[in-house]
């Protein structure tokens, strides 16, 4: 007798040892062409399916899950972030949602310090005049950037990812600033100087790292009235999502010379990013590459498969297992 495997759609194309044990334990329908579905496609899709397994930026918006037929009973997202999952819709139709939280958190974390010493220490504007062949040598005033060692690092969401962003910029022998929900257990704080107000930290921000999740209350947090409050020359820096800053704001702060730089890895409403930051020499710009490493990969989609094996071959409650806040 054979026992049919239950269906799992995914949306993306997958690393390859993610997709080789999604198909093995699974009857799964694979993107190899990493084609990107819009909503009304997805749920088409989804006809038969119990599972999706998707990734940041697929629009898994309340309209698309209230279009999902009555098979789709889970989705398992191939990141931490999951602001583009309705979770209230998906809790209203009895639909299970889960994220990878801790696997991305170091990688994630060095990115945010590549972004950091990238953007203080004009790495852009360094790489382009030797790549363009316009390097006429050493000089002593040449791309003088803004030192890090010992500055005030104010951090903006300090869960797992911020606080080893923190840990990584005490090598560097920078104090800690941070805002959180909740003020951290002194084991986690190490020091570190909490501010109940997020307001409250920015005139302590030499550099600014944004580590928080987006939600309605972060949505353009980083606007022209806070980045006003910081330090003269400071840095912003940003990993988590771009939608927690207010673009116009920051392209203009670093036109004036308000702020010194900025390093990026995340875009609101990217890969089409405003283009504005195309032309700023002192913003160091990456492509969302926070957790691409291998192993943090294999390790995100292995996180989204054990939740999505947990429930749907085992009948139990998904270990990462995300709610309607
Ligand atoms: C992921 C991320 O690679 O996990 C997250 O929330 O931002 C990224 O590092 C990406 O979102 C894949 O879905």
């Amino acid at each position: 007798m054979t026992t049919s495997k239950p269906k799992v759609l995914a949306t993306r194309h997958f690393p390859p040892d993610v997709e080789k044990r999604l198909a093995a334990n699974f009857d799964a329908l694979l993107n190899p062409q990493d084609r990107l579905y819009d909503g009304p496609a997805l749920a088409k899709a989804a006809a038969g399916y119990a599972g999706i397994m998707c990734a940041a930026g697929d629009p898994l918006s309340a309209a698309t899950i209230e279009a999902l037929p009555d098979s789709v009973k889970m989705i398992a997202t191939f990141s931490v972030g999951y602001e583009h999952v309705d979770v209230a819709a998906a809790a209203k139709r009895g639909i299970k949602v889960s994220n990878t939280p801790d696997v991305l958190t170091d990688a994630t974390a060095d990115i945010a310090l590549l972004c950091l010493l990238g953007a203080a220490r004009r790495a852009h504007e360094g790489t382009t005049m030797l790549r363009t062949h316009n390097w006429v040598g050493w000089e002593p005033t040449q791309l003088m950037g803004t030192h890090v060692t010992g500055k005030r690092l104010g951090i903006l969401g300090m869960g797992r990812i911020g606080q080893a962003v923190a840990d990584r910029a005490r090598a560097f022998r920078m104090t800690i600033h941070y805002n959180n929900r909740s003020r951290l257990p002194a084991d986690l704080e190490k020091g570190a100087t909490f501010h109940a107000n997020p307001d409250d930290m920015l005139p302590h921000c030499d550099f600014l790292s944004i580590n928080a999740p987006l939600t309605p209350q972060t949505r353009k947090w980083v606007n022209a009235e806070r980045i006003a409050k910081m330090p003269k020359g400071a840095v912003v820096v940003n990993t988590a999502r771009g939608g927690v800053v207010d673009d116009e704001a920051l392209i203009a702060a670093l036109k004036s010379g308000r702020l010194a730089a900025a390093g990026i890895d995340v875009f609101d409403g990217e890969p089409k990013i405003h283009q504005g930051y195309y032309d700023l020499q002192n913003a160091f710009l990456l492509p969302h590459m926070g957790s691409a490493t291998v192993e943090t990969r294999n390790a995100m989609g292995f996180k989204a498969l054990d939740n999505l094996e947990a429930f749907l071959l085992n009948g139990k409650t998904p270990p990462d297992l995300v709610k309607a806040s």
